[in-house]
């Protein structure tokens, strides 16, 4: 399988093992630090056989849990192999599996939503208890024992200082021509000696390519062979492109009137079909030399890269359909000086973001008429995948957009609601809301004028009516008239449909 050849490095040579000996290091209690961020660079092999020893403790009447902290959402071989035999006792700062998600929503798996900037320093500050173990895949290891990285960075350079045991897998499937692409910033002292981050430009190098582990802390070496998996993304369809159209003629306004650069400002792009369609149609559109200071790089940048629209992506982890990840690997060098991969608290972080000046695009599941926004709970109650990067990128952003299409199942769901059943980003951090109807500019408005821009261009026609006649009794009868609203029924908006059954 020619992964032996990416060992260099004698004394972690000998540790080489079997996946199912090196799961066997791993006892139920612990908290294990996993690399792997939305679909890239996670373990393939250990989480696997970990679920099948939990399940064998499991059917001899043994308890066999662990907390899993991993960079963001991971793939069937981790999140759902463990989340299957029920084997996560706490789970943080993202996912998006659905039998994780199943059985968050339960009460059986407890779950952490955090800010993804925010995980790292929290390790570090000590406020998220030990981290015990860290399993990690690399795509390779030097012969002086430092890592190269593998198609995600996210937590690993956390994960291998922090952790008291490192279990390294080598992925002998990962591109060899990743090496170099890194950049690992060891210079995030914690407070009260913290510098300031010196990155200035999307592209500039401030770390260094490969991660440092103590060798000693190695306790066991896996060679692996399997290709990182992330779902497809479905064609843009007509909703997606409706709001790619506004994106773009919304950005063409704010070049017209100066208030952006010609070659705009660094993007953020969130994850899913949306986002996706929204760079499509930038790669379309009138704008050249664009950047990219985000947390994933999918399918669309690197079209855009293929085009020569966008010249620079910083990003923590790949997030490619099979056929695009396909294609980066077979052109990696081509795509080599274009993108950085960078640690996630650096990808994501507040000081650097504002000092870009960075676009933010993110999707929704709600936004109220005043523009709070629900990212992470249907009806309130219920875990989606989590606030991931979002928040991060909203609050430090130069513009904050959210986009969602206007209705939900079937037309069954307003995204436009009285009240936001849940709040991720306040007010405060949200600039412009998009649906297949329009934009709503929010910014320099007031909670009233906000509402009627919102439900004006945003709502569906279906639900348009019924909001507004909201807004105009909230103005009536509300007790303030600052942020008007009735209560009752702002809470009755979400109950109804739960009534009805249709969630
Ligand atoms: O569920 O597939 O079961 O029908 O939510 O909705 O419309 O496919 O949209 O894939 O863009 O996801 C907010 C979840 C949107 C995503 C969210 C249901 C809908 C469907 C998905 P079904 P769509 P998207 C960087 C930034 C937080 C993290 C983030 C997300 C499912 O964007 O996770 O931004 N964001 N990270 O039917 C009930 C509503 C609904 C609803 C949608 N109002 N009520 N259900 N749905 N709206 C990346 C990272 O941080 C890693």
């Amino acid at each position: 399988m020619g992964g032996a050849s990416r060992i260099l490095n004698t004394a972690l040579r000998s540790k080489i093992m079997s996946a199912s000996e090196a799961a066997s290091l791993i006892p139920s209690g612990v908290n294990v630090g996993m690399s792997g961020f939305t679909g890239a660079g996670y373990p393939k092999e250990v989480p696997t056989e970990l679920a099948k020893r939990i399940m064998d403790a499991n059917l001899h009447g043994r308890k066999f849990k662990i907390g899993v902290w991993t960079g963001a959402s991971t793939a069937p071989e981790l999140d759902g192999a463990l989340a299957m035999v029920d084997g996560v006792e706490m789970r943080l700062p993202y996912q998006s599996d659905p039998t994780c998600r199943k059985r968050i929503n339960a009460g059986e798996m407890e779950y952490i939503d955090i800010h993804l900037s925010h995980v790292a320093q929290f390790v570090w500050f000590g406020f998220l208890g030990k981290l015990d173990v860290a399993v990690v895949e690399v795509s390779g290891i030097l012969e002086d024992g430092r890592l190269i990285p593998s198609s995600s960075i996210g937590n690993n350079k956390t994960w291998l200082d922090q952790a008291d045991k490192i279990i390294l897998e080598v992925n002998s499937w990962q591109n060899p021509l990743l090496e170099g692409m890194h950049d690992i910033y060891y210079g995030t002292n914690l407070p009260p000696h913290r510098q300031p981050i010196p990155l200035i430009r999307t592209g500039d190098r401030i770390g260094e390519p490969y991660l440092k582990i103590d060798p000693n802390k190695v306790i066991a070496v896996v060679e692996t062979n399997s290709p990182d998996r992330n779902s497809a993304f479905s064609a843009p369809d007509q909703n997606s492109r409706k709001i790619a159209g506004h994106i773009l003629e919304f950005l063409e306004h704010e070049v017209k009137k100066g208030r952006l650069p010609k070659d705009l400002l660094p993007l953020q792009s969130g994850v899913g079909n949306i986002a996706n369609a929204v760079l499509a149609g930038l790669n379309d559109g009138p704008f050249e030399n664009l950047t990219a200071y985000t947390e994933v790089l999918q399918d669309g940048m690197l079209e855009m890269i293929k085009s020569g629209k966008l010249s620079m992506a910083s990003a923590t982890a790949f997030s490619l359909s099979p056929s695009a990840l396909t294609e980066l690997n077979a052109d990696l060098a081509r795509f080599k000086d274009s993108i950085i991969l960078r640690p996630q608290e650096i990808s994501n972080h507040p000081e650097v973001i504002r000092r870009l000046g960075v676009i933010a695009m993110n999707g929704m599941i709600e936004a109220d008429i005043y523009g709070n926004v629900n990212s992470t709970h249907v009806m309130g109650t219920q875990i989606m995948n989590g606030i991931g990067g979002s928040g991060d990128f909203a609050r430090n952003a130069y513009i904050s957009i959210f986009m969602t299409p206007s209705q939900a199942k079937g037309g069954q769901i307003s995204c436009i609601v009285p009240m936001a059943s849940h709040v991720d980003h306040t007010e405060h951090d949200v600039q412009v809301l998009v649906t297949e109807q329009g934009l709503a500019d929010l910014r320099g408005l007031s909670p009233k004028q906000r509402a009627k821009v919102i439900i004006e261009n945003c709502a569906h026609p279906n639900f348009k009516p019924l909001l507004m006649d909201y807004y105009k009794r909230s103005l009536n009868l509300s007790p303030g008239k600052q942020t008007p609203h009735l209560l009752d029924e702002a809470l009755s908006w979400h109950l109804n449909y739960l009534r009805k059954g249709s969630m």
